[in-house]
């Protein structure tokens, strides 16, 4: 474990990147912005749509362009990153790899394997990679709500309607894509799930040791978070996490993710990594101007650094996979001010 942490440790920075159908509708359905605020990568979640009525709307508008990878992994090396963690799939469960136990990816909707496209583009620049990738699926027809018991779902109150639900083949579903992405596109650095909402779920959700496993035989030197199980004993180590020091035990992740704060002293003993967004939102919303101060953002790389983590600092590319001007004036800013204070 030591020697995969290696590298991870040395980085301190990656850039993380939400792109999905979400990103097309840009926080905005049926002509109205959803809300100012807050993550519109969950807008399927906000307005109540189901997946069809969802994705009607939202695949006419999301179309990336033919260079968009390299402009996210150009942008990343710029900034200084050494890793590019992106979205695999998210909640509303769009793969962004050609699957073929799916019909709901890229592959089948766009003509496209953005995953390869992705990696590619990062290798090309001597990047690491990383997957987000979500075990909560809104879309999958056997994916029981109950099972994540932290959300209600989209249609809440309301019976499945197709009848009864047999989460077991969710799970087959679930490994299946893991076990596409970890085969398929060479190496693969940091796998990032997300996540579980309560004590324990992971085994009974997700069967996540063995999902781990999976991905540890066909990755062995792959770096994984913790969010497959929510445990007591490692405190409530993503979302709101607060000062408790994580006792991070190494079978539940090799790492841990504060998210949106960066904890007071540092989680001394513990790998961790704050991530956080550049506005208040993962996936783009054009409604979204609370950007952060440029200043702001590379005071919070000094801080976390100087505290022993890492920090992954999030971009929400539109539709078309072009990057806010807001976000690469930021990475700039960071890249600038590396490149003034590096040794070498
Ligand atoms: C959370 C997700 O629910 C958010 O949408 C976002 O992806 C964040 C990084 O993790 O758990």
């Amino acid at each position: 474990r030591e020697q995969r942490m290696e590298w991870w440790r040395d980085a301190r920075f990656g850039m993380f990147v939400h792109w999905g159908l979400y990103s097309g509708l840009a926080g905005t359905w049926e002509g109205k912005p959803v809300g100012e605020r807050g993550g519109m990568e969950w807008i399927q979640y906000r307005v109540r749509a189901d997946t069809d009525t969802y994705a009607e709307r939202a695949l006419p508008l999301s179309k990336p362009t033919e260079n968009f990878a390299e402009q996210w992994a150009k942008l990343a090396k710029q900034a200084g990153c050494k890793y590019l963690v992106f979205t695999t799939k998210h909640h509303d469960g769009f793969a962004l790899h050609d699957s073929a136990v799916s019909d709901f990816d890229a592959g089948s909707k766009l003509d496209r394997d953005l995953v390869k496209e992705i990696v590619d583009a990062c290798r090309a620049e001597g990047l690491r990679v990383g997957f987000y990738h979500s075990v909560i699926d809104w879309h999958h027809d056997q994916y029981e709500y109950e099972k994540s018991n932290q959300l209600p779902h989209p249609l809440k109150g309301k019976p499945y309607p197709n009848g009864e639900r047999d989460h077991a083949k969710y799970q087959e579903y679930l490994h299946a894509q893991v076990k596409e992405l970890t085969t398929n596109y060479g190496p693969v650095d940091i796998l990032w799930w997300d996540y579980s909402a309560t004590d324990f779920q992971g085994e009974e959700a997700w069967r996540a040791f063995e999902l781990m496993d999976l991905v540890r035989n066909k990755q062995p030197q792959v770096i994984m978070n913790n969010r497959l199980f929510r445990i007591p004993e490692a405190g409530w180590t993503s979302m709101q996490m607060t000062g408790v020091a994580a006792q991070l035990n190494p079978k539940y992740g090799d790492f841990v993710t504060p998210e949106q704060h960066v904890p007071d002293r540092g989680l001394p003993g513990v790998d961790w990594e704050t991530c956080m967004t550049m506005n208040t939102t993962w996936g783009y919303s054009r409604h979204d101007q609370a950007w952060k101060p440029n200043d702001q953002l590379v005071h919070t790389l000094i801080d976390i650094a100087s505290k022993g983590g890492n920090f992954l600092l999030n971009i929400g590319p539109t539709g078309d996979g072009t990057v806010p001007p807001e976000s690469i004036e930021g990475m700039q800013a960071i890249g600038k001010w590396m490149e003034t204070n590096s040794e070498s």
